[in-house]
């Protein structure tokens, strides 16, 4: 045999022993090869599930947003600012004087605050459940056609809400979320005010804390949540049931929502989102409001719809001492609203919270 075909030979038994070796390489780690892939697959969606219900890049101002792993409470308080001011009619801009035409008095600015107490508890990893209550404080503004200015301000306890949702489809990243909700009439319908004309006289609509009826709220979420990216859309109507002890119903309300969110670092996350509302007028009246002397007290007009645009920040803690609570603000102001007027014009919301999962 000469040099070069022994060495062919001992090249080719090389090549037959890493052949053999690969194949049989091949063969005993291929399934494993496939198996923990699976399995890193699997983990990874493990990890998008239990970020899918944490609650960390999650739009602080929708309700239904997100729910909870069984077991797993959660604590909360908002404070949400609304600030109106100045009439519309329609889409277009009412001066005080025009209102002042058709009125004895026009409403020209409101302040409503709300202080907000919730409560979440995980019964399963598919069916949270809520409770929350409202402490609301209401001022509004007038102007006579005398000339004169006055505020009139209500203040208490708003409509407490007992909540489920109930999660009927999840393929991570995507979940969807059903809800239902009961609202209990225990806001007051009855606040009374001084005004120049009248002593301890009947707050119009806006300025009642509650809507005096049971209401029912279903909605759907859907949620969609990566590692960095959560993103969601929202659907709910508020239908108020019968009349209420003053003999009206308030009008049902329709709410969409979208948003998406970004986990910028561990601790922080910018939100971005859009919320379409629709509300119709009040059936029924209230006898001792007289739609004549203002707008805030005839029932047809308090219909309307605004799309409002929210700007939001989350601050949480993944871990340490901090870790399941979060600090959220969202800044939102419409970009389009539509009202039958005259009423008064949403400009800006401010809501701020803190939330604790333990
Ligand atoms: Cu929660």
């Amino acid at each position: 045999m000469s040099w070069q075909s022994r060495a062919h030979l001992v090249r080719g038994r090389t090549l037959n022993r890493w052949g053999i070796g690969i194949v049989l390489a091949m063969l005993l780690l291929f399934p494993h090869g496939e198996l923990r892939a699976d399995e890193t697959l699997r983990s990874l969606l493990d990890i998008n599930f239990e970020r899918l219900v944490n609650t960390e890049v999650m739009p602080i101002d929708v309700l239904g947003s997100h729910i909870h792993l069984k077991g797993e409470w959660m604590l909360g308080y908002r404070y949400r600012v609304m600030s109106m001011e100045g009439n519309r009619d329609g889409a277009r801009r009412q001066a005080d004087a025009e209102v002042l035409q058709s009125f004895t008095v026009a409403p020209t600015a409101m302040t409503k605050e709300m202080h907000l107490v919730e409560i979440m508890y995980g019964f399963t990893d598919d069916l949270t459940i809520m409770a929350l209550l409202p402490y609301k404080r209401l001022s509004m503004e007038h102007l006579t056609g005398t000339g004169v200015r006055f505020t009139t301000e209500s203040r208490g306890f708003g409509d407490l809400a007992l909540m489920a949702h109930y999660s009927i489809w999840r393929r991570p990243p995507h979940r969807l979320i059903i809800l239902g909700s009961v609202r209990l009439p225990t806001g007051s319908i009855t606040k009374r005010d001084d005004t120049p004309t009248a002593v301890n006289a009947k707050q119009p609509y806006p300025m009642q804390l509650g809507t005096g009826t049971m209401d029912l709220q279903p909605g759907l979420t859907y949620i969609g949540q990566t590692k960095d990216w959560a993103w969601g859309g929202h659907a709910m109507a508020t239908v108020g049931a019968g009349r209420n002890s003053e003999d009206y119903r308030v009008g049902n309300r329709y709410r969409m929502a979208a948003w998406g969110g970004y986990r910028i670092t561990d601790w922080i996350s910018p939100s971005l989102g859009a919320t379409m509302q629709f509300w119709e007028r009040y059936s029924g009246a209230d006898s001792e409001l007289n739609p004549a002397l203002v707008p805030t007290a005839d029932p047809s007009r308090r219909g309307g719809r605004r799309l409002d645009v929210k700007v939001g920040l989350n601050l949480f803690a993944t871990k340490g001492a901090m870790r399941g609570h979060r600090l959220s603000a969202e800044f939102g102001f419409p970009i389009y609203q539509h009202l039958s007027g005259p009423q008064l014009e949403t400009d800006w919301i401010l809501t701020a919270g803190w939330t604790w999962r333990f």
